[in-house]
């Protein structure tokens, strides 16, 4: 068999870690959402996008396992115009499409990136994993950083149990923080839980129906994004 010969790859406009590209033009800061089904991973991008679109150009790809559900969400919230929001589906493997075989992610990104380079080069795009469970990590060649997403309904010993979600994550946002006393569970010990299995990691307390919502993880975006921007 001949493999020294004849064998082209097929041609992608980025995919390395580099924030600028070859022409020094700087390519879009990515962002992962993971976390279980029903977290608020869609509603956490909805809030994003409303707080952060005015000041950033972004876009959004979305992956469901057969349905477009979660873009048509944010099509019908208007959080984007439709162009800025793509939808992948992904199978019966929702985990594989953003850590193993990553290519219909990066396609959709370097597609939406592609698409706005000249008049409106993106700044962030927010990538929202298929819910999943609480081993589903984002692929370092598809996304820059990464933002976990667990909700207090879901059980207070989330954070005690681990798994590289909560642990490695650059973000754990525990959601729905207003359930809490509903479903009796204890935000104090889920923080100090968070701590010892993260160390110095970031853990945001969330609620999407409170007074300050979605505003710690937008500031924690502009960080992100002002370090970005300067390398
Ligand atoms: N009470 C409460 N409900 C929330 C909060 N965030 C999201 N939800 C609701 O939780 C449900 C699942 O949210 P969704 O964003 O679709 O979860 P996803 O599967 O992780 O994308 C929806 O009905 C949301 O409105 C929150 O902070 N508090
Ligand atoms: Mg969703």
């Amino acid at each position: 068999m001949h493999l020294d010969h004849g064998v082209t790859f097929p041609h992608r406009h980025t995919h390395s870690a580099e924030p600028l590209r070859a022409d020094g033009t700087r390519r879009a800061l990515r962002i992962g959402l993971g976390g279980p089904v029903g977290s608020g991973k869609t509603a956490t991008v909805a809030a994003l996008c409303r707080a952060l679109r005015a000041e950033l150009s972004m876009a959004v790809v979305t992956n469901d396992i057969y349905t477009r559900e979660d873009a048509e969400f944010l099509l019908r919230e208007a959080v984007l115009p439709p162009e800025r929001i793509t939808a992948v589906e992904t199978g019966a493997c929702p985990h594989t499409a953003i850590r193993d075989d990553i290519s219909a992610n990066l396609e959709a990104v370097e597609e939406l990136e592609e698409a706005f380079r000249e008049h409106a080069p993106l700044d962030l795009i927010l990538v929202e994993s298929g819910g999943d469970n609480l081993t589903a990590t984002f692929s370092r060649g598809l996304v820059d950083a990464q933002i976990f997403v667990i909700d207090v309904a879901g059980g207070d010993d989330i954070p005690r149990k681990g798994g590289p979600g909560v642990t490695t994550a650059d973000l754990l946002i525990v959601n729905k923080t207003d359930l809490a006393p509903h479903v009796g569970s204890d935000l104090g010990r889920m923080a100090r839980d968070a701590a010892e299995k993260r160390g110095e990691l970031p853990v945001a307390f969330q609620s999407l129906r409170g007074p300050e919502g979605v505003a710690p993880v937008a500031s924690w975006i502009r960080e992100r994004f002002a370090a970005w921007a300067v390398r």
